[in-house]
């Protein structure tokens, strides 16, 4: 093994997370690599390019607030950026702060492990010489592997056929094609409308209706952006009290929905309707954990997918019948008009599934459908997939894989109890895709970077998560989920949409109470850790 260079930190993925670790370890006067599969920053919207792609969280609370020069100067064009234009922050962020002189991008990690007798961890790159760190981070991303399932015979079909994941940085062009769209999560329901407009005729393959949410995009008025910009901290802070981190200046209803007259319920259901977005469900408190509001809120919703689309048995289809934010909930732009066009079909599959892929399309429901295009709109394989298809492993040789073969077991959604010296930045077991993670990924850099000054301070030459304080934590996480409705349908949150993932409810609800947590420990000199000299 050729070791040529020797780094404080590596650092694996060039998303957000991997930038701020990096300016971070630079502001710390720390050496750091960063390993980017990609060809440029941006992570997730690296590569996440399908025509619709946008962030469900709006713009102005969706960027970094390390740099108040950068939170003024930045402009956001609209209320929900478009994947290009969150691509081209985050070159700006990377230009700005000179980041990208320390990143090796086109380069896969292929493993770290641990050398005990080094105290350190070999990471070993694709291309390029391994590196010896004394510290990892992984900021890998919690929706970075692609879900790319199997349909029989699918090698057949000589059309084209993409991934929203993976999409071609030449884009795709739809006109005048027959295209199928599989999947109907976030990702299909945000490019389903875009396909439509430009495709000769789309066919939606769903296997569960979702519950969606209008976003209301359109441009950010300039007087709205300069209030935000006048106080940019008061509004972090606001932001940061609520649960998801997002939406401070939305709050939360007081009252459960059961606990409310139909009238009552209406109003406030059609406000948050009107106002759209990911905090719909938080006209109530008490929609994620008591089933009789959440079932009162669905049926809303049900109605008014029936008002919207005007075919009644197409709109009887689209009507899910799952609890509602158990999938996460989608924030669309004219998903369910779409169906009212004339070029545009769904097909149900949730009972019968895809038979079988032919050269010229596919078949399902026994009748084949001749396509030009396949778009997979299939998801991911999240917050594990990108950790367990690196060979990670720790003392003893202990795999990653092995270790988390029941499902991921952490301390603080940070570190894992026998892989000392590696942090997981929105890991498992921390509130991660449950929030703004932009917010998530500073809050985790800031304490990753407390805890390395901590252990730089007393000398030591590594921490661990012990046992015990992993054991707790798990049992503090599945507590958490188990008080909530998640639990309660197939989602990628619970791993269900990979065959053979084990079941098991991975982000951790509730920021402001992590964070405490979070911060209890620290103050209590890292209290479940253990450090060795
Ligand atoms: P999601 O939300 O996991 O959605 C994937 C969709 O693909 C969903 O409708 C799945 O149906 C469907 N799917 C998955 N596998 C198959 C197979 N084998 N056959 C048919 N249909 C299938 O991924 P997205 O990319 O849309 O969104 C991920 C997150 O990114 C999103 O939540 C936002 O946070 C951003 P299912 O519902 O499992 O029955």
């Amino acid at each position: 093994m050729r070791v040529t260079e020797y780094f404080d930190i590596a650092i694996v993925g060039a998303g957000f997370a991997g930038m701020d670790m990096l300016r971070k370890s630079r502001e710390m006067g720390l050496s750091a690599v960063v390993f980017e599969r990609g060809k440029d920053v941006g992570g997730t919207w690296y590569w996440n390019r399908y025509p619709g792609a946008r962030c469900d969280v709006p713009s102005m609370e969706y960027s970094f607030q390390f740099s108040d020069e950068l939170q003024q100067e930045w402009e956001w064009s609209e209320k929900y950026a478009t994947q290009p234009e969150i691509l081209q922050y985050a070159q700006y962020v990377a230009k700005r702060f000179d980041l990208k002189r320390d990143i090796r991008f086109d380069t896969i990690v292929l493993s770290m492990h641990y050398e005990e007798t080094e105290s350190a961890w070999l990471v070993t790159p694709s291309q390029g010489p391994a590196v010896r760190a004394r510290f990892v981070v992984t900021a890998m991303g919690c929706l970075s592997s692609t879900n790319r399932p199997r349909f029989t015979n699918d090698e057949l079909f000589r059309g084209e056929v993409y991934h929203t994941g993976e999409w071609p940085h030449s884009g795709v062009d739809f006109v005048g094609k027959r295209v199928a769209v599989i999947g109907t999560g976030s990702s299909g329901i945000q490019t389903i409308p875009m396909i439509a407009q430009e495709a000769k005729h789309l066919t939606v393959f769903q296997r569960t209706p979702a519950y969606t949410v209008p976003a209301h995009n359109g441009p950010l008025s300039p007087q709205y952006v300069q209030s935000v910009k006048a106080n940019y901290a008061d509004f972090r802070a606001k932001n940061m009290k609520t649960r998801a981190a997002i939406g401070g200046d939305t709050p939360t209803g007081t009252r459960g929905a059961t606990e409310v007259s139909n009238t009552e319920l209406n109003e406030i259901l059609e406000a948050r309707w009107a106002k759209g977005g990911l905090l719909f469900l938080g006209g109530f408190n008490d929609a994620m954990i008591n089933g009789a509001s959440n079932e009162r809120i669905a049926q809303w919703v049900r109605n008014k997918i029936g008002s919207i689309v005007t075919d009644k048995k197409i709109a009887v289809r689209l009507q899910p019948h799952t609890v509602i934010g158990c999938k996460r909930l989608v924030v669309d732009s004219g998903y369910y008009e779409t169906f009212n066009r004339d070029n545009v079909e769904l097909v149900d599959i949730g009972l019968t599934k895809i038979d079988r892929f032919t050269k010229n399309g596919l078949v399902a429901n026994t009748k084949e459908f001749e396509f030009d295009i396949i778009v997979l709109a299939t998801g991911f394989d999240a917050m594990t997939g990108s950790l367990l298809r690196t060979d990670i492993r720790g003392r003893g040789g202990q795999r990653l894989a092995d270790a988390w073969s029941a499902g991921p077991v952490n301390y603080l959604g940070l570190t894992v109890h026998g892989f000392p010296n590696l942090f997981t930045i929105t890991g498992p077991g921390s509130p991660s895709v449950l929030t703004n993670m932009i917010v998530s990924i500073e809050h985790h850099v800031e304490w990753i970077a407390r805890c390395i000054h901590y252990i730089r301070e007393r000398k030591a030459l590594s921490v661990e998560a012990t046992r015990e304080a992993q054991n707790q934590w798990v049992e503090h996480v599945n507590a958490i989920a188990g008080m909530t409705l998640f639990p309660n349908c197939n989602s990628w949150y619970l791993g269900d949409n990979v065959p053979g993932k084990p079941r098991v409810f991975m982000p951790l609800p509730g920021f402001p109470d992590y964070v405490q947590r979070c911060t209890a420990v620290e103050s209590e000199n890292y209290r479940g850790f253990a450090f060795s000299n």
